[in-house]
């Protein structure tokens, strides 16, 4: 399949104004040559105005970690699509396993979420995953393949072809235990089956990402499966020369 790999760091609830300009400083001077990768930052929204003036330009897009369904209102402490699109954002994690476990995000908010976000032209990366039990109890892929279609009920096919997924099992994010690749494998193609049958032949174009403790020791292992498409990196995107090696290693 005719995919372009994709490697997007979350820096999750890391780093300053300072800390996040230093390091696009030299993260750029260390990726300025990869041309066949797409690389996307998703920072925190503090640090978003600052990381579009040093990255503007540059090879590397910028995302948001999370967004609001309204378009703008009283919604205290909550941030829309245009203001992504104000500071550059182009791309926005959404349904994170953190937000859904810690901060209560169902389905039905997820689902709202992604289409604002494709009605004002921002990629989502859509994630899904199950946790340990479910894993145990066989119930994984259920439980992911419900997730998925609950968060695209009601899209088009257009909008449909315009999304990236992100398979992050719960027990392997940020514990040091990465999914074998044949585990990770295994469920994005159960996830391509699933877009499949929401828009045939088009779920072979979307974007399916593996997260998950991705370090640079065993990205190029995962990107070797036919459904891995790339990673979606927390703890190994925080040092810009680690995650620089990580990306070059994807190639
Ligand atoms: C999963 C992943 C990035 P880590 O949450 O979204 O984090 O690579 O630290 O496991």
């Amino acid at each position: 399949a005719d995919r372009r790999p994709v490697i997007a760091g979350n820096w999750k609830m890391f780093k300053t104004v300072h800390e996040a300009e230093d390091y696009a400083v030299k993260f750029l001077d260390e990726v300025k040559d990869v041309t066949d990768i797409d690389i996307v930052l998703c920072a925190p929204f503090t640090a978003l105005s600052a990381l579009k003036n040093e990255l503007e330009e540059s090879i590397v897009h910028l995302g948001a970690q999370n967004m609001a369904w309204a378009d703008q209102g009283a919604y205290t402490g909550e941030i829309s699509a245009q203001m992504l699109l104000d500071v550059a954002c182009t791309y926005v994690i959404l349904g994170h396993s953190e937000r859904r476990e810690m901060f209560g995000e169902t389905d039905e908010e997820i689902a709202r979420k992604v289409q604002q976000a494709l009605r004002a032209g921002l990629t989502p990366i859509l994630c899904c995953g199950e946790n340990l039990s479910l894993r145990e109890e066989g119930k994984a892929v259920e439980r992911v393949q419900g997730q998925v279609t609950r968060a695209l009920a009601g899209l088009s096919a257009d909008e449909l072809s315009r999304i990236i997924i992100a398979y992050e099992p719960i027990w392997a994010i940020g514990t040091g235990k990465t999914a074998s690749s044949k585990d990770a494998q295994e469920m994005c193609a159960s996830i391509r089956a699933t877009l499949t049958e929401r828009m045939g032949m088009a779920a072979e174009k979307v974007p399916i990402l593996y997260g998950g403790s991705v370090k640079a020791e065993n990205i190029a292992e995962l990107m070797t499966e036919p459904d891995v498409d790339g990673a979606l990196v927390g703890g190994a995107s925080l040092d810009p020369l680690q995650f620089a090696k990580l990306i070059k290693n994807a190639g």
